[in-house]
């Protein structure tokens, strides 16, 4: 099947250089996954930035947060002890730790793709020990007047999920790690059904299972459970490694629509779609065979981890499906889709 983006003639729209270091002596190696809202008659995105201090061939320097702010930890390259293979991530004495630091950042634009700084909003940063290798992937869900704000949270504990909530982007209220280790990709539909509220997120298994997307269900948007498996990966395709949600599911009359990326063997990151039940997601009636986005473009094959298209933030109106993406995990763009021509490509006897 054919790609189905039709990106934004001014991508990359974001680099790292188009933004200021959070502190001197770091430099942002990259700019990506940007979750997406609306507010103050703006579009908005909250970007994840990934800093860490120039490299030099001797030393592998990456900065971590203790309780005294940021901490550069520096190792020598050529330490027996040290596993360097992935830009991602480093092993060294057989403990993980991130190449970058990630905090998340807010810009806003009046037409979509030119993107400022405004002044009087603060950086979001890591707070605590589930948190010192950072904040990242930010989704952004509105629900009943609230900014339900799902990331990453990743510390030596693991990676799980944090919440913060928010109705003005100034005051926020830490809701704490909402999804224990090992998880990420969580997105909260931004309407309850039913009278409760529903989240997609992604444990992972090192054993029996997988990296499967999941549903679950809550009273408050604080406290979830009733988790129920909804999305596997798939043997031999474009997404037989990982799967995880993007933004949150788009409601259509025929059920929502949720964008997911999908990872091979390979490490190639593309875009899918699947459907699920408007009155009980744990349906899911339908998926894309193909994938909708592959990465191709100059930008998306060539960057700090290339060969990558990953989504969550979007801008749905009527047909429009304006996706926001990281591209080669370095940079910020932006494509849109039609919604029919997607809800056309599902496959409702999907394997
Ligand atoms: C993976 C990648 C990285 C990310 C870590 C922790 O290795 O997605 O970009 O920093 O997980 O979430």
């Amino acid at each position: 099947m054919a790609d189905l983006a039709k990106r934004f003639r001014q991508n990359p729209l974001l680099s790292p250089e188009s933004l200021n270091p959070s502190l001197e002596g770091l430099e942002i190696t990259c700019l990506l996954n940007p979750g997406v809202f609306r507010f103050d008659g703006k579009i908005w995105i909250l970007v994840r930035v990934a800093e860490r201090p120039a490299q030099r061939d001797d030393i592998i320097s990456f900065p971590v947060l203790d309780e005294n702010g940021i901490k550069i930890i520096e190792i020598d390259s050529k330490h027996p002890e040290l596993n360097k293979q992935d830009p991602r991530v480093i092993n060294y004495k057989g403990a993980d730790y991130l190449t970058t630091l990630s905090h998340l950042r807010l810009l806003c634009s009046d037409n979509g793709f030119d993107f400022y700084e405004p002044e009087e909003f603060g950086l979001l940063t890591g707070k605590g020990e589930d948190q010192a290798f950072g904040i990242e992937d930010c989704r952004v869900s509105l629900i009943e007047g609230t900014y339900y704000l799902t990331f990453t949270s990743v510390s030596s504990n693991g990676v799980g999920v944090g919440l913060k909530t928010t109705q003005n982007w100034k005051d926020f209220t830490e809701q704490g790690m909402i999804l224990p280790p090992h998880n990420k990709d969580c997105a909260l539909f931004e309407e309850k059904i039913n009278g409760v509220f529903y989240a997609l997120h992604r444990p992972s298994s090192v054993d029996i299972g997988g990296n499967y997307i999941w549903l679950a269900q809550s009273p408050d948007g604080v406290h979830w459970g009733k988790h129920t498996c909804i999305l596997k990966t798939r043997n031999g395709r474009w997404d037989s490694q990982r799967v995880g949600a993007g933004a949150a599911p788009i409601k259509t009359p025929q059920g929502w629509l949720e964008i997911y990326h999908g990872a091979n063997a390979e490490h190639q990151y593309c875009l899918g779609a699947f459907l699920m039940d408007l009155n009980d997601p744990s349906k899911v009636l339908a998926r894309t065979d193909d994938a909708i986005m592959i990465p191709s473009e100059s930008y998306e094959l060539n960057g700090f981890f290339g060969q990558v298209v990953f989504t969550n933030g979007h801008i749905v109106e009527g047909d429009k499906l304006t996706i926001y993406y990281g591209a080669a995990d370095e940079f910020v763009c932006g494509a849109v889709f039609s919604i029919q021509e997607i809800l056309s490509a599902l496959n409702y006897q999907y394997a």
